[in-house]
Order: structure tokens, then sequence, then C-alpha cells
């Protein structure tokens, strides 16, 4: 009897075990999915990864972060997302005219797909706009920005007729153009004559390439151009063209550049003062956290996210005001 009974409870407690070490197994089989971005180095991107991974944290899921700078690693990523069991990936191609490899390479693999910031184009340059896809308002934003350059500039007390604005261009990348656009827009709309807006195009999407292209507006300058508006893009964008104005002798208080991203702009702000004025900090914490959420909940229950997603919220931050506003998003270090 007693033998009987210790048998039995042996029994129950391997039973136990068993059972433990299968809810284990089921949490060590978690969903994966991918993040692929393509540029790793930029604060934005890393600060999506973060997010993404938080959500990942909150939610039990795993987060396969990949750098993919061109076609090649990209493709190769993909395979590398399959073969270790993800069901699905995050992605902000290196090129948007790759959306229709990517998205056969997806379909091979049974992967599904969400775009994030840069929104995949087809072979006639048309966006794919059956690929779910959560980016910015982007003509929008560039407007914010160029009212907030174009309300500083009036702060200041700026003369529209001794004042000119470099902005640089990206314009293979529609969400790039169409900042710019805005921005140059809204330029134009507080006053700013068009003639004193020069557009000058980057070869690159990074601070040495805004530097290369500021410098080749600046020389096209008058001597009328005591003041300057710089705009582009993103932080890389602006913080370059700031360095270039830099080396060409304009002083801080006759400079006035807004970024955007605001990621990007933490270390700069940081300064006391510099031709820097300040960013449109963006919602990174969507484009990280919501996107992977989404990519869990599209694999995990079958529900698909939106084709698109606008996202209009910005924050322009300075150095009044950024320490408070990165505070509140947890950017604060
Ligand atoms: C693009 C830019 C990034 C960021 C993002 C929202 O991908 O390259 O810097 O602005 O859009």
């Amino acid at each position: 009897m007693f033998i009987q009974r210790n048998i039995r409870s042996l029994t129950c407690a391997a039973a136990l075990v068993a059972a433990s070490s299968f809810s284990g197994w089921v949490s060590a089989e978690e969903v994966k999915i991918g993040f692929l971005v393509k540029q790793a180095e930029e604060p934005w991107f890393q600060t999506e990864w973060a997010f993404a991974e938080k959500a990942g944290k909150d939610k039990g899921f795993t987060v396969i972060k990949i750098a993919v700078p061109d076609g090649e690693k990209t493709l190769a990523a993909i395979d590398t997302l399959a073969a270790s069991g993800a069901k699905g990936f995050v992605i902000c191609p290196s090129d948007t005219s790759l959306g229709p490899a990517i998205m056969a390479k997806a379909k091979l693999n049974d992967l599904k797909v969400l775009a994030v910031d840069d929104r995949f184009v087809d072979a006639h340059g048309k966006p794919m706009e059956d690929v779910p896809y959560v980016g910015l308002a982007a003509f929008k934003i560039g407007q914010k920005q160029g009212a907030a350059m174009a309300a500083e500039a009036k702060k200041r007390g700026w003369d529209w007729s001794a004042t000119y604005a470099v902005i640089n261009t990206f314009d293979e990348l529609d969400t790039g153009k169409k900042r710019t656009d805005g921005s140059v827009d809204a330029l134009k709309a507080a006053g700013l004559p068009a003639d004193h807006i020069l557009l000058t195009a980057q070869k690159t999407l990074d601070v040495p390439g805004s530097m290369d292209s500021t410098n080749s507006a600046l020389v096209k300058l008058p001597g009328a151009a005591k003041n300057l508006i710089v705009g582009g893009m993103n932080d890389s964008a602006v913080l370059g063209g700031v360095r270039a104005t830099e080396s060409a002798g304009f002083k801080a208080a006759n400079v006035i550049g807004v970024g955007i991203n605001g990621t990007d702009a933490i270390g700069e702000l940081k300064k006391t003062d510099s031709g820097f004025y300040g960013s449109m900090l963006l919602s990174p914490d969507t484009s990280g956290y919501e996107t992977a959420s989404q990519m869990f909940t599209w694999v995990s229950t079958g529900k698909e996210p939106a084709k698109y997603t606008a996202l209009d919220t910005v924050t322009l931050i300075t150095r009044a005001n950024f320490q408070q506003e990165l505070t509140k998003i947890g950017l604060w270090k």
C-alpha cells in the first residue's frame, strides 16, 4: 500500500515534470519575426529595433534584427529568417525597387511582409499598395518642418531679402521627395521668395552625403545671403548641411536647420548652440513597437495589418524642450 501510493505520487511528479518541460518547450519555440533595416548605423533604426524588442518582451515573441544595406544582403536575410523558423518580417528596404524581389522571396519561404518607413515600388515605379505599409504622411510632415523653420526666422527678425534656404533632396525615395516638397511649399507660403530656395541633390542619404550637397549649393549663393535655412528629409540630411555652413564661416545665429526624426539629433541638441535649431520628432515607438506587434498578431491570429497606416504626429524638439519630449517616449538617457 505504502509502496503503491509512493509509486502513484512518483508517476504524478513525473507527469508534472513532463508537463512543465512541455510548456518550457512551447515558450522556447515562441513566435519569431524579423526586423530588417537599411541603415542600422542610424539612431532612427536602432530606436525602431529597441521598441520592437520591447514589444517582443511585453507580448512574448522574439525579434530577429538584421541589417540589410543592399539587395544581396536582403535576399540572404529572408533565407536566414525562414531557416530560423520566423513567420514574417517588418522591413525598411535599402532600395524601394527591391519590393517585387522581396515579395517573391518571402512568398517562396511563406513569410508575411510589412513595410515600414519606405514603401515598396513595382517595376514601373508605382507604390505596391497591396503590401501593408506603415509610414509618414510625408508631405504634411515636410510642411510642418518648413513652417517651423520659417517661424524661427520670423522670431529672429530675419528679412526675407537676406535669407536663403538650402534644401538637400533625395528624390529617389518617395517619402524623401514628399518631405522636401512639403518643406519648400511651407517656406514659400511663409513668404520666402521661390528664387531664394536652392534645391541640392544628395548622392547618399547620410551626413557626408548632405555635407557635399550643401557645399555645392553654398558656392552658388549670392553675396546678399546673410541668413540661411537648412532643410532635408531627415536629421542626417540637415546635420551634414549645418556642418557645411560652419565650414563656410556661417555663425550659428545666422543658420536655422530643422531635421526630421528627432532620434538622430539628440547628441547635436546636447551642444549648447549650433545652426541645428531643432528636429521634428516622429514616433519611433509606433514605427518599432506597433509594426512588430502588428506582425506578431498577423502571424499568430491571421489578422492582417492595414494596407496603409499614415503617421502624422510630430513634435518640434529644440534645445528648450528636447529632454522633456524624449523622456515622454522613454528615449532620454
Ligand atoms: C526613412 C529615412 C529615415 C527615417 C524614416 C522614417 O527611412 O531614411 O531616416 O526618416 O524614413
